[in-house]
This record gives structure tokens, C-alpha cells and sequence, in this order.
């Protein structure tokens, strides 16, 4: 289904009154309001393919009705949710899970939504039916030079799946590692790894970018071979300029300084793209937000700093993306609050008074310095964004009106009740 203007402009109409008061009360206090909201619009996350399906546990999967369960779906609720928010405007397709048969057909699929292909991700974590050897062991890094030639092959394609529909970034994430002590060596499985990513860089087009993504356990318990960002730095520093760490928010170890390891990535110019999700113990991908606020924004102050001191723009510099997997909430409606939760704490990063921080951190006040960042973190922002959306063509209530419009329900009546999304 597609969304047309005029149900979105009677769902603002019927707000608007409300939101003008909220708006004007707040852009009082804002001297740069009009900046802010301008880099709001601009500021694009992009939806991976395999998350709008129900995900599953390890213990099973309750698929929801109505998931998309062919690529053209995914595009459309993709779609849908852009209209909603015009803040999804680019999708992340996961290889082989949804490979573009018809590349033409879905780039212009797309287009008719306004949504372009963000990076492109290969997976080398699961067999799949035509393969000819197992990753069980592995796959860039693993021991047999055969599985890390299909490995690197499959990357290579990838790549021009990727080509074909305007991608600009491949997201390489490796499920390898070993579970138990003496299973590897470890120099020799990083230099195995290097050495297959080296290969698959040589495949890069010029305007391109490799991102690293780093996990510190899971699926293996004893060590990973991208674990965490250091190694992945290593990596993307021997690979060459095209190649940058990706931060996947729930892959650290507990309680791990995020913020402090995004602002020294930024420094070294490595830090490429962003995956957002939540967690409360380990990789639990719950919705941006949703269990440490103050941490996601701690986050974006240390991106808007890094990325203001670099002079780069913060809509295009990175490759921004949601990373999560519901089995909970129905999968459309959780990545409006991810979207609309990241668009918080960007906007909140946005009202931190840098000079201010600056000048307390210079002589060691320490407690003005967290008045400074709370007073930023504590302003209820989203009449800022309710006026982005609103400017950009969006509803002024996404969720509000996905409910209203009965968007799950009608979903379910086109593509049925027991529908199973490609995915995890
Ligand atoms: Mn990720």
C-alpha cells in the first residue's frame, strides 16, 4: 500500500493547532532553531532489509501477519514508513536474503518511494543451499583456502549487487571466532582475515566504502576475530583509504564508553557508519532508545563535536542505519520509535552549547560541564522534530497515524496472516 499526501495533510490538520503551541513554546528558547531543524530534515536513517519481519530467538519465532515476504514488499514498507517520517529514505539489503533479480525494476521501485540503497551487507554466518563448503568454522578467517575463496567471492558479488542498484558501502560482519581455548591461533586467523578482505577490497569501486563491523562474543563465546574496534581499526588501517570500523551499538561489553571509542574513531578519520539498537545485557537489539537514552545521546554529542571539527556534514558523512530485531512490537512501528529515538538525541546533541562545554572543560568545572550537557539532554525536543516531519511532508504523528490508518491490519489483508520474512 502507499500513503497519499492528502491522508497525511488531514492527519497534520487535525494536530496542527496542537504542535504550533508546542513549537512556538520551545523555538523560543533556541536561538539557532531554524538551523536545527534544517539538519533534522536532512538527516536520513537507512532500514535493513531483514528488519521488517518479526526476528526470532533462539529459542523460536512468532511471526507477525502481514510481513513483507518478497524484496518488492520490503521496499514498500520501507516506503511507508519514509512517508510516515521522511527521516527512512534509504534501505540496507542484506545478500542472499534479498537479491535483486531485476535490478532495474527495483532501483525504479525505489525511486517511486523517494528511497535509495544505503550499504549493501554480505553474510558468511549461515550456509546456504547452493554453497559448496561450511562456514561452520568460519569464513574469512578460516583455516581451508577454498572456504575463503567462496567467502570472498560471495563478497565480490555482493559488491555488484550493490553496483547495480546505487549502493555506495559494503558492510562486512563475520560470525568468526572460536568457543573454546587453543581452537585457534589468533595471529594467524587476523591474518588470514586480512588477507581475504584484501582481496575483497581490490573489488571496491573507487567512490566506496568497506566498513569493518567489530563484535565482542556471539555466536562464539571464547574470542572473535573482529572483536572489537581496535582490531577492526587494525584492519581498516591496513586495508587502505576506502576502508573504515563500523560501531554496531550492541556489540561491546558491558558497559563499555561507546561515546569515548566514536570520538577517537572520528579523530583517526576510521569511523564510517553507525549500527543503532539497544540493549540491556548483551546484543539484545531492542529499539534505539529504549533502555539508555542518555548513552544514544552521549553518543551524538560526541558525533556532532567529531564531525563538526572535521567539517563534515552530518547527514552524508556516515552511513547510518538501525540494526535491530523485534519479536515483540509489530516491526513497523518499532523502527518509527528507533527513527524517531535517534532523531531525539541528534537533536538534543544539536542544542549542547559547545563553546560553553568548552570553556568549563578549560578550567575544570566539572559540575557546570554535566549542567551544560544535561540542560541539552533534558529539553524535550520533539516539537523540533514534529516540525521537521511536518515541513518535509510527514505526519505529524507517524505512530498515531500507522494506528489510525489501520496500516498492520490492511497489511495482513493483502499478503495474509501467516507470512514469514526472509531474515534472522
Ligand atoms: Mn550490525
Amino acid at each position: 500500500m502507499r500513503l497519499e499526501k492528502n491522508t497525511i495533510d488531514q492527519h497534520n490538520t487535525l494536530l496542527e493547532q496542537k504542535h504550533r503551541k508546542a513549537f512556538a513554546y520551545i523555538s523560543n528558547d533556541i536561538a539557532q532553531v531554524e538551523e536545527i531543524i534544517g539538519k533534522l530534515q536532512k538527516f536520513q536513517i537507512a532500514i535493513p532489509s531483514w528488519a521488517l519481519g518479526t526476528g526470532g530467538t533462539r529459542f523460536g519465532r512468532f511471526s507477525g501477519g502481514g510481513e513483507p515476504g518478497v524484496l518488492e514488499q520490503k521496499i514498500e514498507d520501507v516506503g511507508l514508513l519514509h512517508a510516515l517520517n521522511r527521516s527512512s529514505g534509504a534501505i540496507s539489503l542484506h545478500i542472499p536474503w534479498d537479491i535483486p533479480k531485476d535490478a532495474e525494476k527495483i532501483k525504479a521501485l525505489a525511486t517511486s518511494y523517494d528511497l535509495v540503497f544505503d550499504a549493501v551487507n554480505s553474510n558468511t554466518f549461515q550456509d546456504h543451499p547452493e554453497q559448496q563448503h561450511s562456514y561452520k568454522f568460519g569464513s574469512l578467517h578460516h583455516a581451508d583456502p577454498r572456504v575463503r575463496q567462496q567467502a570472498i567471492n560471495h563478497n565480490i558479488e555482493v559488491i555488484r549487487y550493490g553496483k547495480e542498484l546505487g549502493s555506495k558501502a559494503l558492510t562486512v560482519w563475520l560470525a568468526d571466532g572460536s568457543s573454546f581455548p587453543g581452537q585457534l591461533n589468533f595471529r594467524e586467523a587476523f591474518q588470514r582475515t586480512l588477507s581475504s578482505l584484501q582481496e575483497i577490497y581490490k573489488h571496491l569501486p573507487e567512490d566506496w566504502k568497506l566498513l569493518v563491523e567489530y563484535k565482542a562474543f556471539e555466536p562464539f563465546f571464547y574470542s572473535m576475530t573482529i572483536g572489537d574496534w581496535g582490531q577492526s581499526l587494525l584492519l581498516a588501517n591496513k586495508l587502505g583509504p576506502k576502508a573504515y570500523t563500523l560501531v554496531d551499538l550492541g556489540h561491546h561489553l558491558p558497559n563499555a564508553n561507546i561515546e569515548q571509542i566514536v570520538s577517537l574513531l572520528l579523530m583517526e578519520q576510521k569511523l564510517g557508519g553507525f549500527h543503532f539498537n539497544d540493549s540491556k545485557y548483551a546484543d539484545d537489539d531492542l529499539t534505539a532508545g529504549s533502555i539508555k537514552p542518555y548513552q544514544l545521546f552521549l553518543i551524538f554529542n560526541e558525533l556532532v563535536e567529531g564531525l563538526d571539527h572535521q567539517e563534515v556534514d552530518h547527514a552524508t558523512g556516515l552511513v547510518w542505519m538501525i540494526d535491530a530485531s523485534h519479536n515483540l512490537k509489530d516491526p513497523l512501528v518499532d523502527l518509527l520509535q528507533s527513527v524517531e529515538a535517534i532523531k531525539i538525541a541528534y537533536a538534543q546533541a544539536l542544542l549542547v552549547d559547545r563553546i560553553a562545554l568548552k570553556q568549563a572543560q578549560q578550567d575544570n568545572d566539572v559540575a557546570l560541564a554535566q549542567e551544560i550537557l544535561q540542560a541539552a539532554y533534558r529539553t524535550d525536543v520533539r516539537p523540533l522534530l514534529a516540525e521537521a516531519r511536518l515541513r518535509s511532508g510527514a505526519a505529524l504523528d507517524p505512530v498515531g497515524l500507522f494506528r489510525e490508518l489501520k496500516i498492520r491490519e490492511k497489511l495482513v489483508e493483502e499478503r495474509g496472516d501467516n507470512t514469514v520474512a526472509t531474515g534472522l
